[in-house]
């Protein structure tokens, strides 16, 4: 069954298929590591065991979408984090971006889990957090990302807009991207 939330997302889906590496840049999937080195604001906030830190949205390129990243630690009992929702947008999904080589695409993922062991780290060229049609942002003001997770519950992160490069570190390939994110949570995930 197809919703008109379904088309829009196949349709962004599609165009990143189609065009490859250049869109995927445009929605902030280049290299960068919000963790390292990191000069541009980011938000935080803590529910139960759960610490999400380094949240932030890259200016979006393009009216039709936006990406979401941030970092989630656990010292308590494993979670698992089901969806994001906010005022910015109605239609917001969970992705993964899979590198080929000189391409990459997207996909849909159902949840992310996290747990003591394994930070759920969401970074361009990895998982992220994709924003349909967004309301007009600009840098400087932060958008509400509410997260909900299987056990906590909701937490609402006030995450910054920064500028569309500050996550990159001017070596922005799809490749860079991929090996910096090998070692955390994209394990065992392909
Ligand atoms: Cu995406």
């Amino acid at each position: 069954m197809l919703t008109p939330h379904d088309h829009a997302l196949r349709r962004a889906l599609t165009v990143a298929a189609a065009v490859g590496a250049g869109v995927t840049a445009l929605v902030g999937c280049g290299s960068s590591h919000p963790a390292t080195g990191s000069s541009f604001p980011t938000g935080s906030a803590t529910i139960g065991s759960l610490h999400i830190t380094g949240a932030y949205v890259p200016l979006n390129a393009s009216p039709s979408v936006a990406a979401a990243y941030f970092t989630v630690t656990d010292d308590g009992a494993a979670d698992t984090l089901l969806s994001v929702t906010s005022p910015i947008s109605r239609s917001i999904g969970l992705h993964r971006t899979v590198d080929h080589g000189s391409t990459g695409e997207m996909l849909p993922v159902v949840s992310l889990p996290v747990s003591q062991s394994a930070a759920l780290r969401l970074a361009p060229g990895g998982y992220h957090v994709m924003l349909m049609s967004p309301a007009t942002m600009k840098v400087g003001q932060t958008v509400a990302l509410t997260l909900h997770f299987a056990h906590a519950g909701a937490v609402t992160v006030q995450t910054p807009v920064v500028p569309l490069t500050a996550g990159d570190d001017d070596t922005s390939t799809m490749t860079m991207a991929s090996s910096s994110a090998s070692g955390g949570s994209m394990t065992g995930m392909s």
